[in-house]
């Protein structure tokens, strides 16, 4: 029997099936070997063999399509921890007031998403608190770099149909710092959505190795939203300086016109995206966060 990982709980998995959910257990031989990653994550599709008392046994993993992972160093080398698997896509809720947006941050999550090719949809909340060509003014350019972008705020109402429209009949996974709307988003589009995902992000977050997604809310035209725990799960860095420059969209286009295929894009003579910054082609603050983050390297 088919089915889906929504809730893990220490060696326990909540699979949801066609005919209900169950209680599961990795089959032994499953765990055995050398381990250098997780085996099983939630959103993860899997085969069971049903038992009695809505119990069960899982037998097998499908591949996944895609993840949202990072590496943990061990003593016995690189662990890869599952943060979810098979995301559709990453919502990434920022206000455009109250917290002041701070364009390096999503930089940073779009940068990972990249890197991780998971499809992103940035939402813009909190448009009632500075107006439209404020909220147009710090957002519209990642539109143009062909990210999905919706405007939002729950207290006019602007933006939860479409943003409910992008949501039904995917699995998401919503991050953003604390205070930007993802659980009164959440509210808007189901009432109580969001309440049951922030009990569990408070309580999970009081945990200390807490950084991967333990349950998928279900939503009810269909589809699952996950809460990441607090900021760890975006904040993780798995990137080498060099290819930095392929995870920015108005970027990688342009690298190979540089003179030097080493090309850091900070100094060098000849280089096509300081040129191209020079024309007013790319966002100045988008290059300030490649800039940033290729120098610091993190
Ligand atoms: N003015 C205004 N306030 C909003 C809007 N959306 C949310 N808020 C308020 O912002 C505050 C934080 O909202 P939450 O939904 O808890 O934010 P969150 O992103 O879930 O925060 P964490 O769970 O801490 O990560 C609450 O007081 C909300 O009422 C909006 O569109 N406009
Ligand atoms: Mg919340
Ligand atoms: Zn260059």
């Amino acid at each position: 029997m088919r089915g889906l990982i929504i809730r893990s709980q220490s060696s326990f998995y909540t699979v949801e099936t066609a005919t209900g959910s169950f209680t599961c257990r990795l089959r032994g031989r499953l765990k055995q070997g050398k381990r250098l990653g997780d085996i099983v994550a939630v959103g993860d599709w899997v085969e069971i063999t049903p038992l009695p008392d809505g119990e069960g046994i899982i037998e097998s993993i499908e591949a996944r399509q895609r993840m949202l992972s990072r590496l943990a160093p061990t003593p016995r080398g690189e662990y890869q921890q599952i943060i979810i698997a098979n995301p559709d896509q990453a919502v990434f809720v920022f206000a455009c007031a109250r917290p002041e947006l701070r364009p390096g941050m999503l930089d940073r999550f779009l940068v990972v998403a990249e890197k991780q090719r998971v499809p992103v949809l940035i939402v813009a909340n909190k448009v009632d608190l500075v107006g439209m060509p404020k909220a147009e003014n710090l957002f519209s350019h990642y539109a143009s770099l062909e990210y999905p972008l919706i405007y939002a705020s729950v207290k006019s109402g602007m933006g939860t149909v479409a943003l409910r429209n992008r949501l039904i009949g995917r699995l998401s996974v919503f991050a953003g710092p604390s205070g930007a709307g993802k659980s009164s988003l959440l509210n808007a589009i189901q009432p109580g959505l969001g309440l049951a995902v922030r009990s569990v992000s408070q309580a999970t977050s009081k945990g200390r190795h807490t950084t991967v997604v333990r349950e998928l809310f279900p939503l009810s035209g269909g589809g699952y939203v996950a809460d990441t725990p607090g900021l760890k799960a975006m904040a993780l860095w798995d990137i080498l300086p060099e290819e930095l420059d392929g995870y920015f969209p108005e970027l990688r286009g342009l690298v190979d016109r540089c003179q030097f295929n080493d090309c850091t894009h900070t100094h060098e003579p000849g280089c096509a995206i300081l040129a191209a910054l020079e024309r007013g082609e790319i966002h100045p603050e988008r290059y300030a966060s490649y800039a940033k983050m290729r120098i610091s390297g993190e």
